[in-house]
């Protein structure tokens, strides 16, 4: 088998770049190790970003979000029994973010891929990669119990955090940069109306909690719990009485409850690979960065990753320039680091630290306190949360980004 390039990962990165380096006529070939069923169901994050919305509407992949998605103009903040509305899109120039699920995102892809006959290749294992550092690497993998080899041009790792991709980058040679968190979030999916016409994150003194929504009759909440809790060990009523007591407001407001019909705890860490390319290995996405939820940012910095990876691929294919390519780490990693800057005073402005001193308690308040009432500070956060802009200045080979 032979293709120009071998995307490892049928995620947002994975699928979003096979999709991106069809429109440029570059051949691709996605490996994944789930089925399809499995990739379309998986839930996920629910937060797109203004630019992962504008290209997902330029690129033909809108008609559904569109149809089926809520847009937001804003957030809420709360804290101390008050909820305060930050204004996202007066904010910021007519910014705003869309609430559509990962998983329907993924739908949209997957359709679209086999719609125009593209490769992807569900259920493989064993994936090896070979001569990374070579003119023609290599993958090895077993699909419908053969063994294969595929060569390409580029092979781009766009396995999330544990897939094989980064691993075969020899650890001499692989800068990077890890930070984790006290703190575990456990998801709940309930069969409710939507409780809030925008998204509520709620510092509360036993803990944060982020009310969320999915469709007009699924709504997606978070509870801050620790890392290491187990399940088994929040039944129903445990986590609705945490909910309301959490997100109560001292004007009465009250949580609707329903049937939950998913449950799971996650841990939270920051993460960055500096070396996002090794030799003719590119990482993109959840492989190379991951960020605490709290920003709503990991599935946008995976789609920006492979918008400049397709543009950079597109402008060697097709006039043989490689300065884009070649410039893929640094543009990226800059856009990554504003974000783990994001997620990192989100996260710690929003969650409970029970090592914290009376002090930093105090300090924390005070923080949500300005951010909300100043417009300086509400504006920095509207700016980030609906994602910075990234422009590409084609004519000069030049790239403009923030
Ligand atoms: P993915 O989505 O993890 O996809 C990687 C794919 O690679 C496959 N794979 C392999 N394939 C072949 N061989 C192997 N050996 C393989 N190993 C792995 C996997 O099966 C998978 O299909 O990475 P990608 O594409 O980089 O996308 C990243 C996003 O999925 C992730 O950043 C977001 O889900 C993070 N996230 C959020 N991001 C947002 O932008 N907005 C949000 O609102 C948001 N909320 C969230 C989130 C993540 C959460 N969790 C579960 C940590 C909320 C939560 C709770
Ligand atoms: C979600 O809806 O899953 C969601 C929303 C906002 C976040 C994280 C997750 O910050």
């Amino acid at each position: 088998m032979k293709t120009q390039v071998c995307i490892i990962g049928a995620g947002p990165a994975g699928l979003m770049l096979s999709h991106l380096l069809h429109l440029q006529g570059i051949d691709s070939i996605v490996l994944e190790n789930r089925s399809r069923a499995d990739i379309e169901s998986t839930i996920r994050a629910g937060v797109l970003e203004q630019g992962t919305v504008d290209l997902l509407n330029e690129t033909g992949l809108g008609d559904r979000m569109i149809a089926e998605g809520k847009e937001h103009e804003g957030i809420y903040l709360q804290f101390s029994g008050q909820r305060h509305r930050i204004n996202m899109k007066e904010l910021t120039n007519g910014k705003s973010i869309m609430l559509y699920p990962q998983h329907e995102v993924i739908r949209d892809l997957v359709a679209k891929r086999l719609e125009n006959k593209g490769d992807i290749l569900f259920n493989v294992s064993e994936v090896n990669l070979y001569d990374i550092t070579s003119f023609t690497p290599k993958i090895t993998f077993e699909y419908e119990g053969e063994l294969q080899e595929l060569s390409c041009d580029y092979i781009v790792g766009c396995d999330g955090f544990h897939g094989p991709s980064r691993k075969a980058i020899p650890d001499n040679e692989c800068k990077e940069v890890q930070h984790v968190y006290p703190f575990g979030w456990l998801g709940i999916l309930a069969e409710t109306q939507p409780v809030s016409p925008e998204l509520v994150y709620a510092y509360h003194e036993k803990g944060f909690a982020l009310l969320s929504t999915r469709t007009s009759n699924v709504q997606r909440h978070y509870i801050q719990v620790d890392p290491n809790d187990k399940i088994e060990n929040w039944s129903d009523d445990r986590i609705w009485s945490e909910l309301h007591e959490r997100v109560r407001t001292n004007d009465g407001w009250t949580l609707n409850e329903g049937p939950i019909i998913q449950k799971n705890i996650v841990s939270m860490r920051s993460f960055v690979c500096e070396t996002m390319r090794y030799g003719n290995l590119f990482l993109a996405g959840d492989s190379a960065h991951i960020v605490p939820p709290a920003g709503a940012k990991g599935l946008n910095l995976a789609v920006a990753d492979v918008q400049v990876l397709a543009k950079g691929l597109a402008e060697l294919y097709q006039n043989g320039n490689e300065e884009l390519l070649n410039c893929y780490p640094e543009i990226c990693l800059r856009r990554v680091w504003k974000a783990q800057r994001f997620s990192n005073w989100m996260t710690n402005m929003l969650h409970r630290n029970q090592n914290y001193s009376q002090f930093e308690h105090g300090i924390q308040l005070a923080e949500l306190d300005n951010v909300t009432s100043s417009q300086h500070h509400s504006a920095s956060l509207a700016e980030n949360y609906v994602g910075l802009p990234l422009s590409f200045d084609t004519n000069n080979h030049k790239l403009v980004y923030q």
